[in-house]
């Protein structure tokens, strides 16, 4: 995003390694992170494993040990990307994208925005030699239960979800301190503006009644009536955890 010059350090900064720049800085550019690289809130740099290669065909990838369908990332060049990032910018915690990691959450991103840098590194192909995950990365960190192609949309949704908790980079702050205090949120209240009706479907009264105090309560309960509807496991975490601080006020 930056190539670095003669602007202030940024206030977090992103090394993501990988075989595709273009996939992630043309979404990154385009979108409100874009404008928050350009007011110097988030930097992202990219290192390219390809750069590390020896050989004439820049080859990253090679067939399994063991057999079986697909290619491996081979551990060299992946390596020799991460330890020329460590020792540039010393980031505080490299993470590798991989669907055997530790499940992202908004309490990860929360502890993630507090670090000041991180270095997402990302595989595509079959995986990543299993060696690059027991020497040379600190985590390794899946977004959920499902296949992707690589690492990129990935290290994308890091970037994304830890991005709008730094201060500065949502028009409204306060928007996301709401949420990120609290780890296990409960599902949103429904939302409306005009007009008051639409296709035959009103704006329920109380939203209209100008009793703010009726609001809240209103809200409050939507809130927990649709995460009870849609999402029982959160409403049980949320349970344990309003139990848990009655316990030991923080
Ligand atoms: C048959 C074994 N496959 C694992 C389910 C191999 C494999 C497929 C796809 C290994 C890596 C990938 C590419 N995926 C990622 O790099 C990835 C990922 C994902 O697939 N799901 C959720 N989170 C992530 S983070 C990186």
């Amino acid at each position: 995003m930056t190539a670095g010059g003669d602007e202030a350090a940024a206030a977090y900064r992103f090394d993501v390694v990988t075989l595709f720049e273009p996939l992630m800085s043309g979404y990154l550019g385009g979108s409100i992170l874009g404008r928050a690289g350009e007011r110097g809130i988030i930097e992202v740099a990219y290192t390219d494993p390809r750069d590390f290669t020896t050989d004439v065909h820049r080859t990253v990838d090679d067939a399994p040990f063991g057999g079986g369908a697909g290619m491996v990332m081979k551990p060299e060049p992946l390596a020799q990307a991460i330890e020329q990032v460590r020792a540039r910018r010393g980031p505080a915690r490299v993470v590798l994208l991989s669907p055997s990691g530790r499940l992202f959450d908004q309490r990860v991103a929360a502890e993630y925005a507090a670090l000041g840098s991180l270095c997402l590194v990302c595989g595509r192909y079959e995986g990543v030699d299993e060696r690059i995950a027991a020497e040379v990365v600190d985590e390794e960190l899946s977004i959920g239960d499902y296949v992707l192609t690589g690492g990129e949309l990935g290290a994308l949704v890091v970037i994304d979800a830890v991005s709008r908790l730094l201060h500065g980079v949502l028009g409204n702050a306060e928007g996301a301190f709401d949420e990120s205090f609290t780890g296990t949120a409960l599902l949103e209240h429904p939302q409306y503006t005009r007009p008051r009706e639409w296709r035959g479907h009103a704006v329920p009264d109380v939203l209209l009644s100008g009793n703010h105090a009726e609001i809240a309560r209103w809200r409050a309960q939507q809130r927990l009536d649709r995460t009870a509807a849609r999402r029982p496991d959160l409403l049980a975490r949320h349970a344990g955890d309003a139990a848990a601080s009655e316990e030991t006020p923080s």
